[in-house]
């Protein structure tokens, strides 16, 4: 292999790690919408009956991940990105009991953390602000984690669906399955 050719290999590549780079606030919240989004159209798939349903006792239910998920996001990053200490004390019954009212916390608390957000200037995403581990971090990366932490918890929803043998809607339009069928048309 030529060896310049390494620069564009994607785990050498500098270009390639400048794209998950968070710039632009007003791009990261229209991306980072979209991404709650998909969460909360799992949702309407719990059955009603199921939200305080678990695997195991001790255990997350459907309800405390969607209420960790809501404050997770308003209670400590939102604070975090204002250079604040975390608020976050739980995600119990407390917040929200019940399927409907679970749910409506969960779209409270994103709108609530989304005005805080777009406050935030592409000069603040360069700050840092420190996590409650008492690391300090660059602003812009710890709302990278927030991605991730979210899409951590949804693929947890998507087992606990699956342990209640419950379709799942695909993620883009297509299942694995027909991804594959795809091949060769
Ligand atoms: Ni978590």
């Amino acid at each position: 292999m030529d060896r310049r050719s390494n620069r564009f290999h994607p785990h050498f590549s500098n270009l390639n790690m400048r794209f998950m780079e968070l710039k632009d606030i007003n791009t990261f919240l229209h991306y980072y919408a979209k991404i709650k989004h998909r969460t909360s159209k799992l949702f309407a798939y719990i059955p009603e009956d199921k939200m305080e349903w678990t695997y195991q006792p001790g255990k997350f239910t459907f309800g405390d991940i969607i209420r960790h998920l809501a404050n997770i996001e308003r209670m400590m990053y939102a604070e975090n990105v204002q250079q604040k200490t975390s608020l976050y004390d739980g995600c119990g019954t407390n917040y929200a009991d019940g399927y409907e009212a679970v749910i409506e916390f969960y779209q409270e608390q994103h709108a609530a953390s989304m005005a805080i957000f777009s406050k935030l200037t592409n000069e603040d995403l360069l700050k840092k602000c420190k996590t409650p581990a008492g690391f300090e971090i660059t602003i812009w990366k710890w709302m990278r984690a927030m991605v991730e932490h979210e899409i951590h918890h949804r693929g947890q929803l998507y087992i606990y669906l699956g342990m209640l043998n419950i379709t799942t809607p695909p993620l883009y339009g297509l299942t694995s399955e027909e991804v594959i069928e795809q091949v060769g048309k």
